[in-house]
């Protein structure tokens, strides 16, 4: 271990006693008369002492990793993992009465990210400094993440999630900076995060509040007065952009961050006394999706303001220095602001904005490649392509995708740009901490060397017709069964046969990931079973899933799936041989149950929608077999697993894309054609989901699929029907399917965040 981590191993070796001076301190007792509240706030300061004690990563060169989410989770469990302590704090705890899983509980989750933007954000931290890379987050700190889901009446409501306590690992500093929107100043205060690596050192993630903000300002739910910009700004994450207000608010998050960023990395390079002429050898800046695409002409403005740069120069080095990565080709998910958006909300970047698009009328006459379009909007994606030095794509599809479709004419404009960096999950918290008995089991089979270079999974490989090893696999999925069937009789009522199929569709709701089409499927399994077609095994059907509050069709998916949950599990003709479990309030804490005790993944988006996905990685990780399409990193898990260890169904990425170029997919041929399809769309609207149901909701459900459909759902229906009962009947094939999981095991090694970050080093930042 390091020099520089002496006083962290001094700690260490005086844990205990740690402990206990902090609980006498703290609470007036022993750490053995603590309630389970008290043992975290102690284990929290302890890890935080060890942590502080830490080397801090350092180089000439550092990453920033701009992003408006990270969705980080709760932290106490990986920490204590990436310091390596996990074992000997369990073993403290135990000797004292305590328990840590029970102590985890009682810590709330951050949820300062959608999905798997903002996961994909925290796993690169872990992984940027786990390879002892000297980075740095930098986002916002919302005082309420993403809503907390709760369902009444077979509907979703949102409530407000509090996250932060008085003892949390937020730690506040000196630092604040001024940023105004034109005429109007708001201060800001920064707050940091440690972010230890796995047996490495620690980095920051700056998070970025503003002291004025008013709590009290929110009234019923998620709703609040979006006009006061000083008492609301960091508020929430993401407000409801679909009104004006909404979308001027989110203007404003975007630009206080990239403010903020700005003069935290200028400063940096002026007390290290470095030439800004030379950001771009001692910066790098990852702009994760276009949300902080302001970045680019604030540092352009403030060179130019603030620090005597001509424009050029100033444009030049900046381009230098800024990065972009897309993560999504859906066009209504591409930010475009109206520039009189910007007018009012940061006026003073306007001319900037102006003269970068003049600059590219004068070297390209395609309209289809200006910043700002007739319409006068600002296209935010062509700032990053044109003004940033490298453009990636999240998986190796996607970035074809957008070379040969998309972004094609930029990819012709600038094909050295163009690059692929396929996604990544850090294996601290998706195997080692979410799930001990596989990870300690693969320990005692290959070692431990895995745990810093993840392709040695594949020694795994050698043990695939072991049969003692094959049976163990299948037993710890078992235990992870039965401790999951524990945790939903607790939170959801509900009683789950852990000998069934567990079959997981987790992740958010969207009409291009097509949670519908795995409702039909269902609906069409409970018309069988009701006409007598029983299945071999019971099947357990498990979603979770938020739909924007905004995004009313996502929201009437979700009354489907919970009128289909009460209808089956209420039926006992049916309910002994399915289940339907719709989690509320599916956040990370969560996935980290559900994951490790699923058999079948889901991943079933219209092939070209997904650009990548992550959990696909992480149920393949923890020994599920996918059913999926050919899209985002489900092709290269099928590449790398082979035809014979996964279960690929539907249409291909170029025939969806060619059926858009006709517009000639039409859903009601497709209903017409087929008995099974009718059949499955029109339960929707019949008396028996009436019954649970409303009609409203129910109706334009069953209006969307018939008429639009614009996700081709009903093209690969009865493909995936088809294709899922061959899932399930393989499943009985017990000693190939227990093949099949060791496979994906031993395969899931190229998705580890590790792999993704050292290529982003080695092609974008160049870190030494
Ligand atoms: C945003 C929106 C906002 C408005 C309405 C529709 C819509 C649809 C999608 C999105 C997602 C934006 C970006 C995003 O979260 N992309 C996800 O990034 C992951 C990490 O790269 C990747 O694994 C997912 O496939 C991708 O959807």
């Amino acid at each position: 271990m390091s020099q520089n981590n002496m006083q962290r191993d001094i700690l260490i070796t005086n844990l205990e006693q740690e402990l206990e001076r902090i609980a006498k301190e703290k609470f007036g007792k022993d750490l053995k008369d603590c309630t389970n509240e008290e043992a975290y706030v102690v284990l929290l300061e302890a890890t935080s002492l060890i942590m502080n004690a830490s080397e801090n990563l350092a180089g000439e060169k550092k990453i920033y990793y701009i992003s408006m989410e990270f969705l980080i989770g709760k932290l106490l469990s990986n920490n204590l993992i990436n310091l390596r302590i996990y074992d000997k704090v369990n073993e403290i705890l135990k000797k004292n009465g305590k328990n840590l899983a029970e102590i985890e509980e009682c810590e709330p989750e951050p949820s300062l990210g959608n999905g798997g933007l903002g996961r994909l954000a925290a796993c690169f931290l872990d992984s940027i400094a786990t390879l002892g890379l000297a980075g740095e987050g930098i986002g916002l700190n919302y005082h309420f993440g993403l809503f907390r889901q709760v369902f009444k009446d077979n509907l979703q409501t949102a409530e407000k999630d509090a996250w932060i306590q008085n003892e949390s690992w937020l730690e506040k500093t000196d630092t604040s900076f001024e940023v105004c929107f034109g005429k109007k100043k708001v201060v800001s205060r920064l707050y940091n995060m440690n972010v230890v690596g796995y047996d490495t050192g620690v980095n920051k993630l700056r998070l970025f509040d503003v002291e004025t903000v008013d709590e009290s300002l929110v009234k019923k739910g998620i709703t609040f007065d979006k006009e006061a910009i000083e008492k609301n700004l960091t508020l929430f994450l993401y407000p409801d952009d679909s009104d004006e207000a909404g979308n001027l608010l989110r203007i404003y998050q975007e630009y206080f961050l990239v403010s903020n960023a700005a003069q935290l990395i200028l400063r940096e390079q002026k007390e290290r006394q470095y030439d800004l002429h030379e950001l771009y050898k001692h910066a790098v800046i990852q702009i994760n999706d276009t949300h902080p695409t302001m970045i680019i002409p604030e540092l352009i403005r403030i060179l130019v303001e603030d620090k005597a740069f001509s424009m050029d120069d100033a444009i030049d080095v900046v381009s230098k220095t800024c990065a972009y990565t897309n993560h999504t080709i859906l066009a209504e998910a591409l930010e475009t602001w109206p520039l009189k958006y910007l007018e009012k909300v940061v006026p003073q970047l306007v001319p900037y904005i102006k003269e970068l698009d003049k600059r590219i009328r004068a070297k390209v006459k395609d309209p289809k490649v200006q910043i700002i379009d007739k319409d006068k909007k600002v296209h935010m994606a062509f700032i990053d392509i044109h003004y940033g030095f490298s453009v990636n794509g999240v998986a190796a599809i996607h970035t074809e995708i957008l070379k040969n479709s998309e972004l094609n004419d930029f990819y012709k404009l600038y094909p050295e740009k163009f690059n692929n960096k396929t996604n990544g999950i850090t294996f601290r918290r998706w195997l080692l901490s979410c799930n001990h008995p596989l990870a300690d089991f693969i320990s005692e089979k290959i070692g431990d060397a895995y745990k810093k270079d993840a392709s040695k999974l594949e020694d795994l490989l050698k043990f695939k017709d072991d049969q003692e090893v094959l049976d163990k696999l299948a037993e710890i999925k078992h235990q992870k069964k039965v401790e999951l069937v524990d945790y939903l009789k607790k939170k959801e009522n509900v009683e789950v046969d852990p000998e069934s199929i567990f079959d997981i569709q987790v992740k958010r709701l969207h009409e291009y990931k097509r949670q519908q089409m795995n409702a039909l499927y269902i609906i069409h399994k409970y018309l069988e079973i009701k006409n007598g077609k029983k299945p071999v095994r019971p099947l357990t059907f498990i979603f979770g899933a938020k739909a924007a509050p905004a995004y009313v069709i996502a929201r009437d998916i979700i009354h489907l799936l919970l009128c289909l949950q009460e209808i089956i599990n209420n039926d006992p003709d049916v309910s002994p041989y399915m289940k339907v479990i719709m989690v509320e309030n599916y956040n990370v804490s969560y996935a980290e149950r559900l994951i490790p005790a699923c058999d079948v993944s889901e991943q079933i988006s219209l092939a070209s929608k997904e650009a990548s996905g992550t959990g696909n990685m992480k149920f393949m990780l923890n020994g599920a077999v996918t059913l999926g399409t050919d899209d985002g990193a489900n092709v290269e898990i099928h590449n790398l697993v082979g035809d014979d260890n996964i279960f690929i169904f539907g249409i291909s990425a170029d025939e969806v894309i060619e059926h858009y170029k006709k517009a000639d997919y039409v859903s009601k041929d497709y209903y017409k054609k087929s008995k099974v399809i009718k059949e499955a769309v029109d339960f929707i609207t019949s008396k028996q989901c009436l019954a649970v149901g409303h009609k409203e909701n129910l109706k334009r459900l069953h209006d969307e699929l018939l008429n639009k459909d614009w996700f081709m759902t009903l093209i690969d229906l009865e493909d995936y029907i088809r294709e899922k009962d061959l899932v399930f009947a393989e499943y009985e094939n017990r000693e190939r399917w227990k093949k099949m999981m060791l496979t994906n095991i031993a395969k899931a090694g190229f998705f580890s965040s590790d792999r993704t970050i050292e290529e982003y080093n080695r092609d974008i930042w160049k870190l030494s």
